[in-house]
């Protein structure tokens, strides 16, 4: 990455002693650690192929920022730093969006979930940045993403790639195609989902991979970041990804699906973590969802690899040959397992 000169005056930054560290992370975005002589920023590029008005995410950010300052001062929120003509985000000609966020000195990010505690932290974290928003006109968000998690849109895109896909990755994923199919009552269940009034709008996170939070050296939550995808939604896709993401200890890259697993006492660590923010804010009908949330995640994201994947890889990319196929083949495993162990989560909710 080069820092061009546009950005480094837009945030006043010197040259001196410049580091520029790569963070690979994300799917979407890309990131940079900045080391300028003692002090560290986070810079990242915003995939504007994908978010399409860049500006709403700033817009959003901006105002949740400012409803923390007045009715939650002490809440720990990280806003971007503000260019020196006040803008949120820095548009730079044929070269994209940027956003530049100070590094919070003495905070770590892990890519896997390798304790419950770790577990419980983040989804206390999530939880509490829901609860804290509970009053918020969530109306007044934009739309970053439209149809995001919408679970019958991701189908109808999977049915249209069985229509238009690459012949020879069609015949080569029928496994998963049929697999994809047989479960399609985790579409209807969204379906009831919406149309059932008891399912609030919450301000919701979208990507609550373990990630997007900040721990400290004692291993405690600090705060969550990436709020790309901030944006009205329900609480099963914040809790669902969770549980994509911290039941197992391998992510969805690993090829040796031997190794993909459901650790009961994450699942707990998320329930008790989640529980201790969200307990009062949801209600019978929600929890009575909260495993599901993660049925619908998996499956989801299943289908959104398989579907890349039949697409040839125009989403996601793929690092090598076939890699969406591995993720969509990952996730199934995880979803099958999930349903294995459905029966033992409830016991354990129920208590
Ligand atoms: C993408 O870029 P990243 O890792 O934050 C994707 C998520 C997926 C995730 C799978 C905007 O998130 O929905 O769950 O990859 N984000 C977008 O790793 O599509
Ligand atoms: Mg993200």
């Amino acid at each position: 990455m080069e820092l061009t000169d546009e950005l480094l005056s837009a945030y006043n930054l010197g040259t001196s002693d410049l580091q520029v560290v790569p963070i690979r992370n994300g799917l979407i975005n890309a990131t940079w650690r900045i080391d300028i002589s003692h002090n560290s920023y986070i810079l990242q590029k915003v995939n504007h192929q994908i978010f399409k008005i860049p500006e709403n995410i700033a817009f959003n950010v901006r105002m949740v920022a400012d409803y923390l300052q007045k009715h939650h001062p002490d809440y720990f929120f990280i806003s971007p730093i503000q260019t020196h003509s006040n803008e949120e985000m820095l548009h730079i000609a044929d070269k994209g969006y940027f956003r530049l966020i100070p590094f919070v000195k003495n905070s770590h990010t892990i890519n896997t979930v390798e304790m419950p505690q770790q577990a419980f932290e983040a989804a206390k974290k999530f939880g509490e940045f829901t609860r804290l928003l509970s009053g918020f006109p969530v109306e007044k968000l934009k739309i970053t993403l439209p149809d995001f998690h919408n679970l019958t849109l991701r189908y109808q895109q999977f049915s249209e790639a069985l229509e238009n896909g690459d012949h020879l990755r069609l015949q080569e994923s029928k496994e998963y195609i049929r697999f994809i199919k047989e479960h399609k009552n985790i579409v209807t269940i969204y379906e009831n989902i919406l149309r059932n009034h008891s399912f609030k709008l919450r301000v919701t996170h979208h990507d609550t991979k373990i990630s997007n939070v900040l721990f400290d050296s004692k291993n405690t939550g600090l705060c969550v970041i990436d709020l790309d995808t901030l944006m009205p939604g329900y609480f099963i896709s914040d809790v669902g990804d969770m549980m994509r993401t911290y039941l197992s200890p391998v992510n969805e890259e690993e090829k040796d699906f031997s190794k993909i697993e459901i650790r009961e006492a994450y699942f707990k660590s998320i329930w008790d973590g989640y529980m201790a923010e969200m307990g009062n804010e949801l209600n019978a009908e929600e929890r009575n969802h909260f495993i599901y949330a993660g049925k619908f995640m998996i499956y989801m994201q299943a289908i959104r690899f398989l579907t890349d994947h039949l697409n040839n890889d125009t989403y996601y990319g793929a690092k090598y040959e076939g890699q969406n196929f591995v993720r969509a083949g990952n996730q199934i495993v995880l979803f099958k397992k999930l349903l294995e162990k459905e029966g033992l989560l409830k016991k354990m909710v129920e208590k």
